[in-house]
């Protein structure tokens, strides 16, 4: 497994479907060539702060220009899905209001980059006492052998400007999901021979005041929960859905 997951690691991304003129392309792909090659990534000297069956959540402490930016990076492993489905899930806006809760409202498409690549506006529930947030990113999915990976990554390349007593949160983000087979690397014909192992690693910059403390504790309680709310929600919107690994 050592040897595989180490090919898999030095393999070059497939090129994407965005046009390489476009003034995001090469960021795009420098961006999710690092997420990619993060697989793997070592936790040591991060806090654990989540720590139940398959589920781990980590952090460390990063403070830049007096702002917490905390790295998270969190592993799991759910039985029943592909990492196609729980990429798909991550990605595709048809299931971002079920899974997702720190949103105020639903997603706004600024942009259709490519057929895997959006640009989004998101607008987050207010967290008191700060000021509302919202975000700017392009988010991107890729898949290659047995592995898919979603990145959402903060751009200002066709960023509309700011509303008027908000603040925008600079965020890059990437869940990387593979599937596991069976032994011998059959092709699954249940659910139950099927796992999905994901890691997900998240910077957030509050990009304005925002009290260390509160966002910490915030962070603390959310991750842990999103991770299982939302592999909670693939292993079941899939039940009574073909297989697609
Ligand atoms: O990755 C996730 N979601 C993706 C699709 O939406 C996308 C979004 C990432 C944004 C993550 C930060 C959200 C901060 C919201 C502001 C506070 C709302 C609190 C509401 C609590 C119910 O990639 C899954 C994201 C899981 C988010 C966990 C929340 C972490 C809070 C950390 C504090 C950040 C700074 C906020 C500044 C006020």
């Amino acid at each position: 497994a050592a040897s595989s997951m180490s090919l898999l690691r030095a393999s070059r991304l497939p090129s994407h479907g965005l046009d390489p003129e476009h003034p995001l392309s090469q960021e795009i792909a420098t961006v999710c060539q690092q997420h990619w090659d993060s697989w793997g990534a070592s936790t040591e000297g991060m806090e654990l702060l989540e720590s139940d069956g398959p589920l781990e959540v980590y952090r460390s402490c990063l403070e830049q220009e007096g702002a917490a930016v905390d790295p998270i990076l969190a592993r799991h492993t759910v039985t029943g899905v592909s990492a196609r489905e729980v990429a798909e899930m991550f990605w595709n806006l048809q299931y971002r209001l079920d899974w997702e809760r720190t949103l105020d409202s639903a997603p706004i498409v600024l942009d259709t980059l490519a057929s895997d690549t959006l640009l989004l506006q998101q607008i987050y529930k207010r967290l008191w006492p700060t000021a509302q947030r919202d975000s700017v990113f392009w988010s991107h999915i890729r898949h290659a052998e047995q592995r898919t990976m979603v990145v959402n990554c903060s751009t200002e390349v066709g960023a509309p400007p700011l509303a008027s007593g908000r603040q925008r949160m600079q965020l890059n983000v990437s869940l990387i999901c593979e599937t596991e087979l069976p032994e011998g690397g059959r092709l699954p014909t249940e659910r139950s021979q099927l796992r999905c192992r994901m890691q997900y690693s998240a910077r957030v910059h509050p990009g304005g005041w925002a009290p260390m403390a509160v966002l910490r504790q915030v962070a603390k309680r959310e991750y842990p929960r999103f991770m299982r709310r939302f592999s909670g929600y693939c292993v079941d919107r899939v039940k009574h859905m073909p297989l697609w690994v």
